[in-house]
C-alpha cells in the first residue's frame, strides 16, 4: 500500500507500507549485495537512518544459495536486519558480472562468476529465489539493454521484459505472495527510445503492479540523457504507485529525479566511494588521501553522525594511509548518512512546499565545490 501525502510540483512525499514497517518517501536505499552493507553492522545502518536496504538475487543465489537463506529463516533473520528489504532480480547483474550468457525467450543462461557453474534465471525461478529470501519488495526479471543500443535490439529486449514481468507477476499472485503483503515491482526498459519506454510503462501499468521502476539508466549515457529518459518515462508511471529509479545516482541526480516525481533510489556510491577515501559534503566530494588534510583537526563536515561527531579529517586520513579497516566503516557510515539525510531534507522541503527552490540552490552549492 502506497499513500501520497503531499505533492510539490512533480515532487512527491509518500509512505509505502511493508511487512517490516513503513518507508517514508522519497528514500535512498543503501546496497547490501551480499546480505551486508559493506563495512557496516545492521545497528550502524539503522543508526544513520536507513529505512530499507537492498539485496541481490544474483549474488545470494550463487552464494550462499536462496535455499540456505530460507532454511536460516529468511534474509532478515539471516543478516539480522529487521526493517524492509528490496531484492533486485539478477538480470542486470548477470550482464555486468557473468560471462557466456545467452538470452532465450525462456530466460537467461549464464555461468557463475565464481566457479563457472552453468545457471539459469527465468521469471519463475527468479520469483522463487526472492520468495525464499523472503524479501519485502521483489523486482521482476528484466532485460537491461546496453547503451548505446540499436532500436530493433531494444524492441526485442522490451518485448521480453514485458512478457517476463507478466509471468513473474502471475507466479507471485497465484502463490499468494502479493496477498500476504509482499510487493512486486515492474521494471520499465526502452533505452533512449521514448516511445518504447512509454509502451513498456503502459503495458506494465495494465498488469497493476504494486510499484514501478525505471531500469536501463546510468549505464554509460551522459547525465542529461539519463535525466531526459526519466522525465520522458514518468508520465507512463501510475501516480498512485511508488516509482523507483534503479542504480542511481549522485546527490544532484537524486534531487533532480525527486523533482521529476521519483520516490526510491539505490546506489553503491556512498559505500564504494568510501572505500576509495572519498567523502560527501554539501560542497562536493573530498578525497581524504589528499595531503592538505594531514593536519586538519576538523570533522569531514558539521553532521550529526558518529564519524563527524567524533573524528578529525587528520585521524581519518591516517586510518586510510595505514590501510586500517576502521577507515572503511567510518567513511561508509558518513557517506550513507549523507545520502539518507539528503533524502530527509528533500522530504521536509516537499512538505514545506519549497522543493524546487531548495533543490536548485543545494545543487548549485554542491557543484561550486569546496571553496
Ligand atoms: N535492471 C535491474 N536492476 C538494475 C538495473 C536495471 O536496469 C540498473 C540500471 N541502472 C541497475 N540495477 N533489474
Amino acid at each position: 500500500m502506497f499513500t501520497l501525502l503531499k505533492e510539490d510540483g512533480q515532487a512527491r512525499r509518500g509512505v509505502l507500507k511493508t511487512r517490516h514497517g513503513d518507508i517514508q518517501t522519497p528514500i535512498f536505499m543503501p546496497v547490501g549485495t551480499q546480505a551486508t552493507v559493506k563495512g557496516m553492522t545492521p545497528a550502524q545502518i539503522e543508526e544513520v537512518g536507513a529505512q530499507i536496504i537492498l539485496g541481490n538475487t544474483y549474488h545470494l543465489n550463487i552464494r550462499p544459495g536462496a535455499e540456505l537463506v530460507h532454511a536460516m529463516g529468511g534474509l532478515h533473520q539471516f543478516m539480522n536486519w529487521k526493517k524492509p528489504i528490496l531484492t533486485d532480480s539478477g538480470g542486470f547483474q548477470v550482464f555486468s558480472l557473468s560471462k557466456l550468457r545467452k538470452i532465450t525467450e525462456k530466460g537467461i543462461e549464464f555461468r557463475s562468476h565464481l566457479d563457472g557453474r552453468k545457471l539459469f534465471l527465468g521469471p519463475q525461478n527468479c520469483y522463487e529465489i526472492q520468495k525464499n529470501l523472503d524479501t519485502d519488495i521483489a523486482m521482476v526479471l528484466d532485460e537491461c539493454p546496453p547503451y548505446p543500443c540499436e532500436r530493433d535490439e531494444c524492441e526485442r529486449a522490451v518485448a521480453r521484459t514485458i512478457r517476463w514481468a507478466g509471468e513473474f507477476l502471475e507466479h507471485a499472485t497465484d502463490d499468494g505472495f502479493i496477498a500476504s503483503g509482499h510487493h512486486v515491482f515492474g521494471i520499465i526498459q526502452g533505452s533512449i527510445y521514448d516511445d518504447l519506454r512509454q509502451h513498456c510503462g503502459q503495458a506494465l501499468a495494465e498488469m497493476n503492479f504494486p510499484g514501478y521502476a525505471i531500469g536501463g539508466v546510468s549505464v554509460g549515457e551522459p547525465e542529461e540523457e539519463m535525466i531526459r529518459q526519466v522525465a520522458a518515462t514518468a508520465p507512463a508511471m501510475p501516480k498512485a504507485k511508488p516509482r523507483y529509479v534503479m542504480g542511481v545516482g549522485t546527490p544532484p541526480q537524486l534531487l533532480k529525479m525527486v523533482g521529476l516525481g521519483m520516490d526510491m533510489f539505490d546506489c553503491v556510491m556512498p559505500t564504494r566511494l568510501a572505500r576509495h577515501a572519498t567523502v560527501f559534503t554539501p560542497n562536493g566530494v573530498l578525497n581524504l588521501k589528499n595531503e592538505r588534510f594531514k593536519h586538519d583537526p576538523n570533522p569531514i563536515m558539521d553532521a550529526d553522525n558518529y564519524t563527524c561527531q567524533n573524528f578529525s579529517r587528520a585521524y581519518l586520513r591516517h586510518l586510510i594511509m595505514a590501510k586500517e579497516l576502521l577507515a572503511h566503516t567510518l567513511l561508509s557510515l558518513h557517506n550513507t548518512h549523507f545520502f539518507l539525510d539528503l533524502m530527509a531534507q528533500a522530504r521536509a522541503h516537499i512538505e514545506a512546499g519549497d522543493y524546487a527552490r531548495w533543490s536548485t540552490a543545494w545543487i548549485e552549492r554542491y557543484n561550486a565545490g569546496d571553496k
